[in-house]
């Protein structure tokens, strides 16, 4: 199952690669969901032994990313839900740790698979979240883009 337009990656040669999942605790169906598809795709990838943790929510994400960055880790991959409420806190949770997270990836140069839904309705977000009857597994892709990443990171000799 891959999202619409979505490439299909190959990823090789990863089995050795240090790969942390982070997973905020929000929305727990969908979060079951995007888990599982991660855990999955770091098996078929041969990563058996990837560390796990979760935050509180999504706003969380990135001072954790921050700081497994900084221990060493090759990829980490960042799940997460964020759904439309009847406040502008929607706007401020998905700016906050869409930010975050791009600032954390670039400023360490660690690759992080963004596996954060920000939906409108629940509906959404289990239609994307790889389980029975859903469309899209999106913790299974974000997984897949990281490692795919740290590859080709380390492809490239240094000078
Ligand atoms: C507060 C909040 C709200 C309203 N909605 C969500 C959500 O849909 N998904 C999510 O992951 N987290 C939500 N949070 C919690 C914030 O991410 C954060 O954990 C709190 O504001 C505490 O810092």
């Amino acid at each position: 199952m891959s999202g619409k337009g979505a490439p299909e990656l190959s990823v090789r040669n990863c089995g050795d690669l240090r790969v942390a999942v982070i997973a905020a605790q929000w929305h727990e169906k969908v979060m079951d969901g995007l888990v599982d598809g991660a855990l999955r795709a770091l098996h078929e990838l041969g990563i058996d032994e990837p560390t796990l943790l979760r935050v509180p929510g999504s706003f969380e994400l990135p001072v954790v990313a921050k700081v497994l960055a900084g221990r060493g880790y090759d990829a980490i991959v960042a799940l997460g839900v964020v759904i439309r409420g009847g406040t502008p806190h929607f706007e401020y949770v998905c700016q906050g740790v869409t930010q975050g997270l791009t600032q954390v990836s670039i400023d360490t140069g660690v690759p992080i698979g963004f596996g954060v839904l920000t939906c409108d309705t629940e509906e959404q977000a289990l239609d994307r979240a790889g389980i029975e009857g859903s469309r899209e597994d999106k913790g299974h892709e974000a997984v897949t883009a990281a490692v795919a990443t740290a590859t080709t990171l380390r492809s490239v000799s240094e000078p």
